[in-house]
């Protein structure tokens, strides 16, 4: 009789433990749609973003999962206009951000890699509203790059809605990563990827521009792991590595040589700002330093 309800009561544990092991715990996120100015380094752009409150910041929050793990997510819009919240292949219809709305979704990746979300309005996505979603890379410190290229009047035109498409003469002039462009870069710790001598790393990319960006790195190659646009390239170890414009990639760095490097875009037009050199998309991996 005792061994039965000891029984019973390891059961009834065992039950729980199932339970609390087999939720999945979920990320509850609230995301803000803003619209509006901001000025970087001097240069006034109109910018449109998905940030963690009110606030208006042209870096778009960098949202991570597990496989598998439920994203509940809330999106505020806070733009006097409607909007999506997209993702390629996963949330296409009934993603419509209502001007001065919130709507709630529910998403979730069952493949470990980098996925793009962004705003499909013309005064949305082509003004930046684009971020970065990794899923199930946690296994090693992870880095991320949003690229993004940019024309500064073309941003208020399209922010006005007075245009609705990029110009056929596109000129950009500044050249982001996660919202900011060299020296800044080097501010950002998502952008500016520090290591360990022999660390491994997670970086992903995703390419929010117009332009594809192609990044090259000194010191390294990297091993691509996932890519949406370029799957065909996955297991390629390079040190030059073309990003399409819309795609969102994971590459693996391994860190075995003590140092600072640079990367950058190999396009010498986007390691400039407003045409001077250096600027645009440059970073650095710092290695045991
Ligand atoms: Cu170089």
């Amino acid at each position: 009789m005792e061994l039965k309800s000891k029984n019973k009561a390891a059961a009834l544990l065992l039950a729980c433990l199932l339970l609390v092991t087999s939720t999945a715990v979920g990320l509850d996120l609230t995301l803000y749609l803003n619209k509006g100015e901001v000025t970087l380094q001097d240069e006034v752009i109109s910018v449109a973003a998905f940030n963690t409150s009110e606030m208006i910041n042209s870096k778009n929050v960098i949202i991570s999962l597990e496989i598998d793990e439920e994203l509940n997510l809330v999106v505020i819009n806070t733009d006097t206009l409607e909007h999506t919240f997209t993702v390629d292949g996963y949330l296409e219809s009934d993603n419509v951000l209502p001007a001065l709305g919130e709507v709630s979704f529910t998403l979730s990746f069952d493949e470990a890699g980098t996925y793009r979300y962004y705003s499909d309005r013309a005064y949305g996505e082509l003004i930046g509203a684009s971020g970065v979603i990794h899923v199930g890379l946690g296994a090693l410190p992870v880095f991320s790059w949003n690229l993004f290229d940019l024309n500064k009047d073309h941003t208020f035109d399209l922010a006005s809605a007075s245009a609705t498409a990029m110009p056929d003469e596109y000129q950009p002039e500044l050249f982001l990563i996660n919202g900011r462009f060299f020296p800044e870069t080097l501010d950002d710790a998502d952008a500016l990827v520090t290591l360990d001598l022999n660390e491994e790393a997670y970086i992903t990319v995703v390419n929010s521009g117009f332009m594809d960006h192609v990044m090259h790195f000194h010191g390294f190659h990297v091993e691509i792991i996932s890519s949406q646009h370029q799957p065909e390239r996955i297991g390629w170890s390079k040190d030059t590595i073309p990003v399409k414009s819309g795609d969102a990639m994971t590459f693996r760095l391994f860190a075995n040589i003590e140092g600072v490097y640079p990367v950058h875009d190999h396009n010498l037009i986007a390691v400039t700002n407003t045409g001077f050199y250096p600027g645009g998309m440059i970073t650095q991996i710092h290695v045991g330093q």
